[in-house]
């Protein structure tokens, strides 16, 4: 080993002249079609059983057939002079032991032992001793030495000698595994013993045997670091694709919330045009108008200026007759319900994301908890429909279910988040309804009255209701104006300041119609409120407040109230008044009933009460009448 060491040349050489199956040096190489060689029973052995596909065991090449083996003899003799220099060193540094060291320089000759000069030829084994040619030559032609074993010199023959009785080596004993002499044969009588060539031989084959063994472990470590490789970038692609994929949905997800998110833009956006436009028109109708009474100004002034007294005279009749009108500013606003429908569509939105999405972020928010503070789900819904989906267990294992879930959590989430709104605050519809209302209110706009009719309502007044000077008639459907006091007892639901009554009926859901009659020039008003509207002070007014919608003879004036805010309407010339509630729709209209059914003003809304037929009378000689409806 010391002698490679130091011999880069020859360690290199070493290495070039090594088996890859068997690991040591060539031993009768043989090289195979792809160049490479090979011991050649290391060969045999891979190939032992195998009646085709004979591949390379090094390069894994295929061969058709089993390839004609060739033996390599320029390496065979290379390796033989490796292993002649390497067998030399090795027993030099036997027989010197310790001091081995001082055998490398140059490996010494066996010395002849007679001479102890020349260079030994031979040695004989039976003399235990080597010799020079010069001395070797009694063995050769004297018949008494015919008998000795001659062999090429060898080193340190005290070595192969048993140290008991003075004698070679000649067998080997397996149990004790050691070299014994012939008369140590007696002391092994009971152990396996064999000739040491035979004993070389077995154990050469055992070790390569071994060899093979360890060849083929390596090998399935190979393939298995192979396989480890293999699945290894298969995950990694498994993850990448699927990566890919949820990436895709997530773009999906986000352009179906910017397209929802232009529409309900676009709803605002075009509302804001439409007044934008009719700002704009009413700016150009009141700007002409501006010219046209600065030019009448500039007539007047100009005729002023007339010396003429006939001409002026003239002239200032003229001008006398040319009036200009008052100019008609329209009250133009956006609609507050497109407006606040669009926004509180948005939010809806962002709670069902946020809902969604509520697994993930709770998952997430867990993870950083250090201690991992159970957090509770939802709980389980008092909805036995849902109940049965859920399934028992402990929290975690319901967790990793929740995406399957989600849509019925989320629903039944929507649900309990609508049942614990205050009951002020209306459900906004999303976008789809809020066009399907508008739709609905036209269906209502084109119905006839005959159509109306199947929703026909019965309305009686409630007395309870009915404040000090309104009278109440005819089976508490007519209703008047007194002069004095008519001493009604206390009611808590009695109107106090305002001379208003309700009826008797009250409509939580469906759709209601009634008519009224009135006589022109009056002071009175139609309209709905909530049960809760106030009954005292100014508040108590029909449209002064947020619970109630009415339109309002007040004179000439026809107007429409809520919430303390008024809209002039253009005049109507009706004695009958139809009124539609559409209870789930949201909204009311109020029509004058003719020969042409005509709009006069429909509030839209969400109702979160239920809603009573309500009238204002102020001035004596007011009289309001409740239509006995036939169907
Ligand atoms: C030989 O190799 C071919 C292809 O590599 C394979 O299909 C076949 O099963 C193999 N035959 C034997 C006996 O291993
Ligand atoms: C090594 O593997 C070969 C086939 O690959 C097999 O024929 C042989 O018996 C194996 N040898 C040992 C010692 O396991
Ligand atoms: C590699 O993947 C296969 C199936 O794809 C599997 O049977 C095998 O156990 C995996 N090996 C390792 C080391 O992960
Ligand atoms: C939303 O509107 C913006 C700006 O008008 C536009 O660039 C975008 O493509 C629209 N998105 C969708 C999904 O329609
Ligand atoms: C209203 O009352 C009249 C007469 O009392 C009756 O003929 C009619 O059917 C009633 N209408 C409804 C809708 O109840
Ligand atoms: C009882 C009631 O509805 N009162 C409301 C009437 O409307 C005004 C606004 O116009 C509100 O401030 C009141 O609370």
């Amino acid at each position: 080993m010391a002698g490679s060491a130091s011999e880069p040349g020859l360690a290199a050489l070493e290495e070039e002249l090594t088996c890859s199956i068997c690991l040591c040096l060539f031993s009768s190489p043989v090289t195979v079609p792809c160049g490479h060689n090979f011991c050649a029973s290391c060969l045999e052995l891979s190939w032992a059983g195998l009646s085709k596909n004979f591949s390379c065991p090094q390069c894994r090449a295929t061969f058709a057939g089993r390839p004609q083996l060739q033996k390599n003899t320029v390496l065979c003799r290379v390796v033989e002079q490796l292993q002649g220099c390497a067998g030399a060193e090795a027993e030099a540094g036997a027989g010197a032991g310790a001091g081995a060291g001082e055998e490398e320089a140059a490996p010494t000759p066996v010395y002849c032992d007679s001479c102890l000069q020349a260079p030994a030829a031979q040695t004989c084994l039976t003399c235990t001793a080597s010799f020079c040619a010069e001395h070797l030559r009694p063995h050769q032609d004297s018949p008494a030495f015919r008998d000795h074993q001659l062999c090429p010199p060898l080193r340190d023959l005290q070595q192969r000698k048993c140290p008991q009785h003075n004698k070679l080596f000649e067998f080997f004993c397996s149990q004790h595994g050691s070299c014994i002499c012939s008369l140590c044969l007696l002391g092994h009588k009971l152990c396996h013993t064999s000739p040491l060539q035979l004993a070389k031989a077995n154990a050469e084959s055992a070790l390569k045997k071994r060899l093979m063994e360890l060849h083929n472990q390596s090998e399935r470590a190979a393939r298995a670091m192979n396989t480890v490789k293999t699945n290894q970038s298969q995950a990694a692609e498994t993850a990448s694709r699927k990566k890919d994929l949820i990436r895709s949905e997530f773009s999906e997800i986000k352009v179906l919330i910017e397209e929802t998110e232009n529409q309900t833009l676009k709803v605002i956006a075009d509302e804001e045009k439409r007044v934008c436009n009719k700002f704009d028109y009413i700016y150009g109708v009141l700007g002409s108008k501006k010219n046209e009474i600065q030019s009448l100004r500039d007539q007047i002034e100009m005729a002023l200026t007339e010396g003429d007294d006939i001409l002026f005279l003239k002239r200032a009749a003229a001008l006398q007759r040319m009036s200009t009108k008052e100019a008609f500013i329209p009250a133009i606003e956006m609609d507050q319900n497109i407006i606040l429908s669009a926004y509180q569509s948005a939010i809806n939105l962002k709670e069902a994301v946020k809902l969604a999405t509520a697994p993930w972020r709770e998952k997430r928010a867990e993870a950083k908890l250090p201690l991992g503070k159970p957090k509770h789900p939802p709980a389980a819904p008092p909805n036995k429909a849902f109940a049965g989906k859920k399934p028992p267990g402990p929290q975690h294992t319901q967790k990793e279910k929740i995406p399957h879930q989600t849509q019925a959590t989320l629903q039944w989430e929507a649900d309990t988040k609508e049942r614990k709104k205050p009951v002020k605050v209306a459900p906004t519809p999303n976008p789809a309804a809020a066009v399907s209302s508008k739709e609905l209110i036209d269906s209502f706009l084109k119905k006839s009255r005959e159509e109306l009719l199947q929703y026909a309502a019965n309305i009686t007044l409630d007395y309870n209701t009915a404040h000090n000077k309104v009278v109440l008639s005819e089976g508490y459907t007519r209703m008047s104006v007194s002069d004095i006091p008519m001493n009604y007892n206390n009611h808590p639901q009695r109107f106090t300041d305002c001379s208003q009554v309700l009826g008797f009926q009250c409509f939580k859901r469906g759709i209601h119609y009634w008519e009224v009659e009135l006589q022109q020039n009056n002071f009175c008003g139609i309209g709905i409120c909530y049960g809760s509207m106030n009954r005292h002070g100014p508040e108590s007014r029909l449209g002064r407040n947020s619970s109630s919608w009415c339109i309002e003879w007040f004179n000439c004036k026809i107007s429409s109230w809520h919430n303390d805010v008024e809209k002039c309407l253009p005049n109507v010339k009706a004695t009958k008044i139809g009124v539609l509630l559409h209870c789930e729709g949201g909204f009311v209209i109020f029509m004058a009933v003719g020969e042409k059914h005509n709009l006069i003003y429909k509030f839209k809304t969400q109702f979160t009460e239920a809603l009573y037929p309500a009238f204002w009378l102020f001035s004596s000689g007011t009289v309001l009448s409740l239509c006995q409806m036939k169907q």
